[in-house]
């Protein structure tokens, strides 16, 4: 039985309406990485840095998701073996397109966090800055997200999926964020047949044994089925 590693990036859910981050007009080149995805950003502005999430909460939940998130939850049903979904996204499209157990490695913006305690609990659809935490009651709520210089979700046990893996696929991400973008080369070395799915070849793109270029929604869709 073969395990199926699979990281997912903001390129499977560009067909979906969602903006990228490092495309040409995508997030990055609207915002101020510094400003929006960053402890010191928040520290310096939190409003800002909640207006920026309540915007991108209210664009995920009125969007759908797209054939390539359906073809993956497709793959959970139908492969005889495990199949792990980690995602870089905030948003909630897989577990919409009907996969199980999704890994949020950089948060999710259906959370809230507290600065003060850690405890983490559903964001409301609006955030305000300074909501009160409901485990300790301090006006410390922040959205549950994964910024510049904190640590992601889960990473021990992203780690062991990767030393497991017999194929690990890359769908959507540019490579250009670690520790997201190491996995390849973790994965190859633990002896995994590695496969890019990307309009492009991505930064980390000699990491992989085999190339899939095109929408996601076709290639990974011709992958599964
Ligand atoms: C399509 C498509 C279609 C389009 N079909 N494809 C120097 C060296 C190495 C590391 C560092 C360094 N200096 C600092 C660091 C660490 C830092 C980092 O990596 N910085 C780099 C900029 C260099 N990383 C961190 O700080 C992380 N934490 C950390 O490292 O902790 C310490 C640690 C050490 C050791 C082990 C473990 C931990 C935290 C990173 C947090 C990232 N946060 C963000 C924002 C928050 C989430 C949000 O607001 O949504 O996460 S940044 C942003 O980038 C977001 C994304 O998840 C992430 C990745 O972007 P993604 O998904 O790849 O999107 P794009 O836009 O870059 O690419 C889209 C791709 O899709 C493109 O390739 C398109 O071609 C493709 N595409 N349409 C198929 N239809």
């Amino acid at each position: 039985m073969t395990k199926i590693v699979i990281l997912t990036g903001a390129g499977i859910s560009a067909e979906s309406g969602l903006e990228t981050f490092r495309a040409e007009d995508g997030l990055w080149a609207q915002h101020r990485v510094e400003d929006v995805a960053t402890p010191e950003g928040f520290a310096a502005n939190p409003k800002l840095v909640v207006d920026f999430y309540n915007a991108r909460r209210a664009q995920a939940a009125n969007v759908d998701p797209n054939a390539a998130h359906r073809a993956l939850a497709r793959l959970e049903q139908q492969h005889d073996g495990e199949v792990i979904v980690i995602t870089q996204n905030v948003d909630d499209l897989h577990e919409r397109g009907g996969s199980q157990g999704v890994m949020h490695m950089h948060g999710a913006l259906k959370g809230a966090l507290c600065a003060a305690c850690d405890h983490r609990w559903p964001a409301p659809m609006v955030m305000a800055s300074g909501d009160a935490c409901p485990a300790c009651g301090a006006l410390a709520a922040r959205p549950d997200i994964v910024w510049f210089g904190e640590m992601p979700y889960d990473m021990d046990s992203l780690f062991d999926h990767l030393s497991e893996a017999d194929i690990f696929a890359a769908i959507g991400t540019s490579g250009n964020v670690y520790p997201a973008a190491g996995f390849a080369a973790e994965a190859r070395r633990a002896g995994a047949h590695t496969i890019e799915f990307n309009l492009e070849r991505s930064a980390v793109g000699s990491q992989f044994a085999e190339h899939r270029q095109g929408p996601a929604s076709l290639t990974v869709s011709v992958w599964v089925d």
